[in-house]
Parts: C-alpha cells; structure tokens; sequence
C-alpha cells in the first residue's frame, strides 16, 4: 500500500511553511468517565478519581523511593488491553448514543464519532515529525461509520520493556510515587465543616499500585475529524468544584532539577513538547511538575500552564519544537486513515507505522482473519444486536 510522506515536517523549509496553516482543534469535553482498581477491575463511576493535595499537607521530605520494595504493585505489562476497557465503557453506556436506525430520540452523548482511541495513541502520532528515536506500529479497524486505533507494541518496544534496568524500575517508580505525595482519595466538603480540613495521610501506609486507574472519556474535534479518546487522568483540584472537568484536572511529572541553564532550556526543547501534547489533547490545564536530585528526593515543585509551554519551547536559543507541526501533521494522518479505508474497503486491518529514521509512515493492509484484528467479540456483537452496525 502506499505511506504517508512526512519528511516536510521533518525539514525546517516545511516546518516554517506549517506555521501559518490554520487548524482546529475544538476543546475536549468530557462526556464520561471510569476507574480501573487495585486489580484493575472496570467500573463505570469515579470511585479512582484523586484529589490534588492541600500544599499544607504537603509531606515536607518527598523520597521517592519510598516504598519501592515494600509497597509497590506493578501492574503487569505483559497484558495488552487494547481498547478493552473503553469498550466496556462504550457498551455502559450506548443508550447514551443516538441510535443510527429507528431513533428518533437526540441523545446526550449523540452519534458514534469518526475515530475511538486512547489519547496516548495520538500524543504518540501527533509527536513523530519531532522524535529521534522510539517508533510505533498502530492498528486501524473499522466497525460501523467508526475507525477504531489500537498500538501494537513494536519487538523494539518489547525488547526495551524485558530488558529494563533496576535503575529504570525505580526511576518509573518515582514518578508514581510522586502523583502518591501529591494526592489523597478524599476531597474537602465545603458544606460539611467537620470536612473543611482533611487529615494528612500517613505517608508510611501508602501503596503504589500501578493497576489503579482514573480515566475520563472525551469528545473533541481536530479540523473535521470527530473523535473520542479516552485519558488517565492524575488527579482534580480540590478547590475547582466550581470548574468542570476537564479544567480542575491536574497532571503530575517529574523531572530532574536544573543545574545549569543549558538543562533548562533543553527541558524546553525537547521533554515539554510530549507534557503539551499529552496535556493538551485532553484540556487539562495544569501540569504540576516536581523537580528532584540524582537521589530520588524532591528540591522544588513548579506549576506550568499547558498553553504556555509552546511559546516557552519557540523562546530558547535556536528554538525549540513548534506545536502548529504536530497538530498539522495529526489532522493529516487521521485524514490517511480514512482515505485507506476507502480504497480497501471497511473489512480490512490497516497498520500504520514509523520506524526511527523514516520519512514516511508505512502502511500495510490485512484482510480476512488477522491476528490484527482487536475489537472484542463481545464488543462488536453487542453494538449489532443493539443496531449500532450492520
Ligand atoms: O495498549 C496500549 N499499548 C496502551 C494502553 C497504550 C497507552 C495507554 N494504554 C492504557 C494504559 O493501560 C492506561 O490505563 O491507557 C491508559 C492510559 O491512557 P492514556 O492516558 O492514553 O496514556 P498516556 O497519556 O500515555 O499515559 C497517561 C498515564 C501515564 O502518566 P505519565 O505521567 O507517566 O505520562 O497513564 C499511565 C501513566 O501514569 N500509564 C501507565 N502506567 C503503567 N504502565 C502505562 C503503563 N504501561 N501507560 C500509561
Ligand atoms: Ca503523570
């Protein structure tokens, strides 16, 4: 089959020609939400959601190695869950969805969109006109009027996760360790004093548990492309009760603090275009980010503003990446992914992928029973039974 070319957003010529290109990317709603627990068990509800900590609660010595080998449960990687469990969030909630046949209903959430992914799957695309080294192998099914995209994870991948250091474990570790610091279950309770104020929680008795999960289902739109995606999300603001999701949410990072300035500005123009993309897709305003040593112990704590990171990111010497780029290229793949359904036909899987080094996204296209083929069966007969496709 043929590739998707991107080598003019690769080249600084086709870049600056990407700068002026209008695109439009209309503000992610959330239109539901599910949690994932401790044995990463689906429920449709907010039962996982955390709350961002109170900083006077803040615990005044964050080692995040704290409980690396007593407390931490790992969730297990070998598993590939696909697009299983927003399936399932999908099917709790199809009487949600306008009905294409016999409905005369206008339902909340409306119709079925144009794509389904994980937001992780476009912060990864929409970031390959910029990436060096990490590829990615995505695979594509069309069910009904909806294309949905599925990662495949790449041997290179593979090989990386078996072979993965002790100090790469703990420096993993880290970080859900610090969303752990950061956050509680409970939130305060302005109409309820006794709640005002929340105990602080005993840090001693925390554990991480990778397979616990919060994550909002969004509707938005990217030029004309209407899709929904789903993200983890790390935790709300407790005082943005006032606020609607997604604008109390926050996301947590860290990073390694700055000891000169050349660290600074390549913070700026490298790691923050990922934070932006991530943070961005999914309207979350806020990216807290703790700053620790070469120990594992937090020294600072900095709140950035997802739409201030591209402008910090053009402001150091030489530039850094320019987010125009990433959305330009991002409308025109999904814009391939459907012309390839249209000259193959909807039955096919079609597997896009980059490789470090390319030009070009490759494409590929399986017919009849491919191993590639990732929508449950239980998924697919049940929006058939209920006339969501034929
Ligand atoms: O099947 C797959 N290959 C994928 C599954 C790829 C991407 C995501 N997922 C699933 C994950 O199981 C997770 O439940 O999607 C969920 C997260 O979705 P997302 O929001 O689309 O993913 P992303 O933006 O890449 O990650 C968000 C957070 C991460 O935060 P940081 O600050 O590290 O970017 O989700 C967590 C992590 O906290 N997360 C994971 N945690 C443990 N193991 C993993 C993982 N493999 N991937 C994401
Ligand atoms: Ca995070």
């Amino acid at each position: 089959m043929t590739e998707i070319d991107i080598e003019k957003y690769r080249s600084k010529r086709g870049r600056s020609d990407m700068l002026g290109k209008s695109i439009v990317f209309t503000k992610p709603k959330e239109i539901g939400s599910f949690s994932l627990d401790g044995n990463r068990k689906f429920t449709n509800d907010r039962s996982q959601l955390s709350f961002f900590e109170d900083s006077s609660n803040l615990s005044k010595n964050m080692d995040l190695n704290d409980g690396y080998k007593q407390r931490f449960v790992k969730r297990d990687d070998n598993v590939k869950e696909r697009l299983d469990n927003l399936s399932r969030w999908f099917i709790s909630n199809l009487h949600k969805f306008h009905q294409p046949e016999n409905d005369t209903d206008v339902k909340a959430i409306g119709k079925f969109p144009d794509f389904i992914l994980w937001r992780g799957h476009m912060t990864k695309i929409m970031c390959t006109p910029y990436e060096n080294q990490d590829g990615w192998t995505m695979a594509a099914q069309k069910f009904g009027s909806t294309i949905y995209i599925s990662e495949i994870e790449t041997a290179e991948a593979r090989t990386q996760r078996l072979n993965q250091t002790e100090k790469q474990n703990l420096m993993m570790y880290w970080g859900v360790r610090f969303e752990k610091y950061m956050t509680r279950s409970d939130c305060v309770d302005r109409r309820n004093p006794k709640r005002s104020r929340l105990t602080p929680v005993d840090q001693n008795a925390v554990t991480v548990n990778t397979n616990e999960a919060f994550c909002s289902v969004m509707r938005t739109k990217l030029n004309t492309h209407d899709i929904i995606h789903s993200a983890e999300v790390d935790c709300c603001l407790q005082t943005g009760s006032d606020l609607d999701p997604p604008d109390n949410y926050v996301e947590l990072k860290t990073s390694r603090e700055f000891s000169a300035r050349k660290q600074e500005d390549n913070f700026h123009r490298y790691k923050t275009k990922k934070w932006w993309a991530q943070s961005f897709l999914a309207g979350v305003p806020q990216i807290t980010c703790g700053f620790r040593d070469d120990n594992g112990v937090i020294v600072r704590i900095h709140d950035y503003k997802t739409l201030d990171l591209p402008r910090m990111a053009t402001c150091v010497p030489g530039g850094g990446w320019d987010a125009n780029v990433t959305l330009v290229f991002l409308d025109e793949f999904f814009t391939e992914v459907k012309n390839a359904f249209k000259k193959s036909g909807d039955e096919s899987i079609m597997i896009f992928s980059w490789k470090q080094g390319d030009d070009k996204i490759g494409i590929e296209r399986f017919d009849g029973d491919s191993e590639h083929r990732f929508l449950p069966e239980w998924y697919v007969s049940t929006l058939r039974h209920m006339k969501f496709a034929s």
